[in-house]
């Protein structure tokens, strides 16, 4: 009998001894080991593209804060950046496409499908190694960005506040904007089904800015898409959980639809109203402010207060959205311990 792994239970909304918890962005800046490994590779897409590192990154908020699932290091522009568009990250400026995409012949000359997935070879290498050496109790999330995420960078050529240059393709040319989400999906479903091949025990989708979309556009340009890879997964690898992570569009919960397992509710959703509308039919993961961790006592509150919505039922602790570099390794430690602690049975 394989060990059964707590995390993947409660993704099927199974009872587990406690509820099991990670944190998005976990991997990242507020680790000082992290940091040493990042100023090894020199740079952040050295170490997406080096497996020994990755793997070692991967592992780290497993040994030092003590989460119950282990997210893949790497990130959701690897795809976009092998599909032919190239990436690089600025100091202090973060991700920058030198191309943006425009016209229909930029979308044409973008590699698809097969070709595309086949190329992020270092993330399945990642993957295959990190298995090797994470506990057999813990859990493995693979993850990618949703069609629209991925496509506000490549349109944008950057992370935006206002993302105009995407909305007046999605006003004044909707096909041209179907057409990039169209082709992102398919890379996308042949990118998850490798990942899965590879040995992740559970897929996330982000959808990072989905609250970019009016609620009446979001199906089109988002969630149907997200819909359609999930769909895709499940037909063929039903044991393999897959989560939702819309952020920021509450009014959208009553139209909610597809065949997933989890959906990540975040922190300006309330865990009630995500609840009632939501939890009858899918688990939930979430929500705790992720600003809340620069106090202890304001973790310990929200942990108290999400417990007795939720009651360890059909329930995966989380932030809300990603951890902050900024936020003392002690108090990442507290929040874990708190989840644990509130749930125990
Ligand atoms: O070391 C560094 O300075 C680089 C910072 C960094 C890190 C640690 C980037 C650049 N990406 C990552 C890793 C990463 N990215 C992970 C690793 C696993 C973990 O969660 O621990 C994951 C899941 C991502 C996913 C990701 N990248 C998202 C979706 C999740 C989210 O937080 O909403 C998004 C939107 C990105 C784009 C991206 N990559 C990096 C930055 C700074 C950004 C955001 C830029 C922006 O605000 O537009």
């Amino acid at each position: 009998m394989p060990t059964p792994k707590i995390f993947v239970d409660a993704c099927f909304g199974k009872e587990t001894p406690y509820t099991p918890v990670w944190m998005m962005r976990q991997a990242g800046r507020y680790l000082p080991e992290y940091m040493a490994v990042r100023a090894q590779a020199g740079n952040f897409l050295n170490l997406c593209h080096n497996p020994e590192m990755a793997c070692e990154v991967t592992l780290q908020p497993i040994d030092i804060v003590g989460v119950d699932a282990a997210i893949l290091f790497s990130d959701i522009l690897v795809i976009p950046d092998e599909m032919g568009m190239d990436l690089s990250f600025v100091k202090g400026e973060g991700p920058k496409f030198s191309d943006p995409i425009t016209n229909e012949s930029d979308i044409d000359k973008l590699i698809g499908g097969e070709e595309a997935a086949s190329k992020l070879t270092y993330v399945y290498d990642t993957i295959k190694l990190i298995k090797t050496k994470l506990a057999e109790d813990k859990a493995l999330i693979g993850f990618t960005g949703s069609p629209w995420t991925l496509a506000t960078y490549m349109i944008e050529g950057q992370g935006t506040k206002t993302y105009n240059i995407c909305k007046k393709m999605m006003y004044s040319n909707p096909e041209l904007l179907h057409k990039i989400l169209a082709k992102v999906t398919e890379v996308v479903k042949l990118y998850m089904e490798k990942q899965i091949q590879s040995g992740i025990d559970v897929v996330q989708i982000f959808d990072s800015w989905a609250a970019a979309i009016e609620p009446n556009k979001y199906d089109e340009f988002s969630w149907k898409y997200m819909v359609e890879i999930a769909e895709y997964l499940k037909e063929k690898y039903p044991q393999t959980p897959i989560i939702m992570f819309p952020k920021g569009v509450p009014a959208f919960l009553d139209k909610v639809y597809g065949n997933f397992d989890v959906f990540g509710v975040d922190w300006s959703t309330p865990m009630e109203l995500a609840r009632e509308k939501l939890g009858d039919k899918y688990v939930l993961q979430g929500n705790m402010e992720p600003c809340r961790l620069y106090s202890k006592e304001a973790t310990t509150e929200a942990v108290e207060d999400i417990q007795s919505v939720m009651q360890g039922k059909r329930h995966i602790f989380n932030l809300g959205h990603g951890i902050l570099p900024d936020v003392p390794v002690e108090h990442a430690k507290h929040f874990i311990n708190e989840c644990h602690r509130v749930s125990k049975k």
